[in-house]
């Protein structure tokens, strides 16, 4: 089918580019309370961290007071933050998840 412009030319006539979506940095915050094992398993679990890497996540937040899990898209991010929330709920740990634009 015929047309007037040829690839590519529209988008320079046009000036604009694909535009990304916003994402959001997945926040674990220290507490005194859970332990050390549970947030490894949490980091393990939900953002597929080996052990190694979860280790060093769990001691950033434990020494710094807060630590990012991952970075995703919103609907991504507030399903993280559901099920980290609902899981150290279960298990009666007072572990804070939240999300913050990256
Ligand atoms: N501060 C907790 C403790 O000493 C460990 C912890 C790390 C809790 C990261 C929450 C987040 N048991």
């Amino acid at each position: 089918k015929e047309s007037n412009v040829q690839h590519g030319d529209l988008e320079q006539l046009t000036r604009q580019k694909v535009t990304p979506p916003p994402m959001y940095k997945v926040v674990l915050h220290n507490d005194d309370y859970t332990p050390m094992d549970f947030v490894i398993d949490v980091l393990s679990r939900f953002f597929n961290m080996q052990y190694e890497q979860a280790t060093e996540v769990m001691l950033k937040v434990h020494y710094e007071g807060k630590g990012v899990c991952g970075v995703f898209t919103a609907e991504i991010a507030e399903t993280k933050v559901q099920q980290v929330t609902q899981y150290a709920k279960e298990h009666q740990h007072p572990l804070l998840c939240s999300m913050e634009r990256a």
